[in-house]
């Protein structure tokens, strides 16, 4: 932990699988802290972590958690935001929540910092950190949109399990090790614990993530289409998903079409483009077989973008794959990236 003047954090879902990804980016980014508090459930509580060098007990986050806290990053899902977050508020908190509870509330801003950093001058007290498949997207998208504007984009993901928890790590080690030696599984928990059907995730792909809505799609695509169009202020963009779990632990990659609003642009200059972009690693040599892969990005705070090339047909049309660590772009790293903007913005009381 800095010794510099620093702020009292508070991380809610400690024991998670991206709460422990946010501690470690606190520490690692030299984050300015002068008191850590770690909250979890009443099921972790009274467990001992060690931080940077210094033993914290974990305790079950309750509204008195947040007395003096100035910072509190959440991700123990939707339900303890909506009860928490707001007590950590009252008590004079910023909060820095990963679930999708506020999300989509008008009065919230929703921050990738390389695109709209700006929004968090609007912030009431809570800041929602967007879902890690749209973050990735929409950092490589920004640039683009900035220069030739932004028309259409039908994404297909390829998620790995990680971001359905660390109970979904162990499904599909277990799962990977069992039909190795030639035993039966029994899945149990993805796509979705809540719901009556599990498919066995090891050797497979599962096209649900999410409970399904009314309209056919799931909630992951759907929370992919209204959060883009926020985060970029494009109520009008024409945005599709189809999100799909694979048996990989982590790191997302999408494939990304997308029509921009000007005639004659080439993959060159989408390149050149992406080269320089902020929080992007472009990757994209086919020659020398070049592009981003999962197992290549973990550990990564980067956006990795590669084969990126014009659709045969349609002239303002373009592919792209986008690959980025789901536990850091895709949350941790966001929501601590979030944070220091605040710090760096005076907004942090
Ligand atoms: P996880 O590995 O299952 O961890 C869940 C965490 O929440 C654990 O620390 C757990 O504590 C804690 N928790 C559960 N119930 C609680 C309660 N009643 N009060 C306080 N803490 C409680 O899940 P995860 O993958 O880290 O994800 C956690 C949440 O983060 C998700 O539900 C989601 O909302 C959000 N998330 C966001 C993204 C994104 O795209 N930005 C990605 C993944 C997850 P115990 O150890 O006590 O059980
Ligand atoms: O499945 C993934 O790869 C990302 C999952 C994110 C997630 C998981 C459980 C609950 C979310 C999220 O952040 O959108 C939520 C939620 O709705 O809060």
């Amino acid at each position: 932990m800095s010794q510099q003047k620093g702020f009292h954090v508070a991380v809610v879902g400690a024991t998670g699988a991206v709460g422990q990804q946010m501690i470690q980016t606190l520490v690692k980014e030299n984050f300015p802290i002068s008191k850590l508090t770690l909250l979890s459930s009443a099921r972790s509580a009274g467990k001992v972590v060690e931080v940077n060098g210094q033993e914290i007990t974990i305790q079950e986050a309750k509204p008195e958690s947040f007395e003096g806290v100035d910072i509190a990053l959440f991700s123990a899902g939707g339900n303890v935001s909506k009860e928490l977050a707001p007590e950590a508020v009252k008590r004079g908190a910023i909060v820095v929540d990963n679930t999708s509870a506020f999300r989509m509330d008008t009065d919230k801003p929703l921050v990738v910092p390389e695109v709209n950093e700006a929004d968090l001058h609007e912030h009431t007290g809570i800041i929602a950190n967007p879902n890690c498949s749209t973050i990735q997207m929409v950092v490589a998208l920004e640039p683009i949109r900035q220069k030739f504007g932004l028309k259409k984009v039908i994404v297909s993901t390829y998620q790995a399990v990680s971001g359905a928890g660390a109970v979904a790590v162990e499904e599909l080690m277990e799962q990977t090790k069992s039909i190795l030696a030639g035993e039966t599984v029994e899945p149990k928990i993805l796509p979705v614990k809540a719901d009556n059907n599990h498919y066995q995730i090891a050797f497979n792909a599962i096209p649900q993530i999410d409970k399904f809505q009314e309209n056919g799609y799931t909630f992951e695509e759907m929370k992919m289409i209204n959060e883009t169009k926020k985060i970029m202020h494009l109520p009008d963009l024409q945005v599709s998903a189809t999100c799909v779990r694979l048996p990989v632990a982590v790191g997302h990659s999408e494939s990304v079409y997308f029509e921009v609003e000007t005639d004659g642009v080439s993959a060159q200059e989408i390149k050149a483009l992406l080269k320089d972009a902020p929080g992007v690693v472009l990757q994209d040599d086919p020659e020398n077989q070049l592009y981003p892969m999962p197992a290549h990005c973990v550990g990564k705070n980067d956006v990795f973008v590669g084969r990126i090339r014009k659709d045969i047909d349609e002239d303002r049309g373009f592919h792209m794959w986008v690959v980025s660590d789901n536990l850091l772009k895709g949350a941790a790293w966001n929501s601590v990236q979030i944070a220091e903007k605040l710090v760096e913005l005076g907004l942090v009381k």
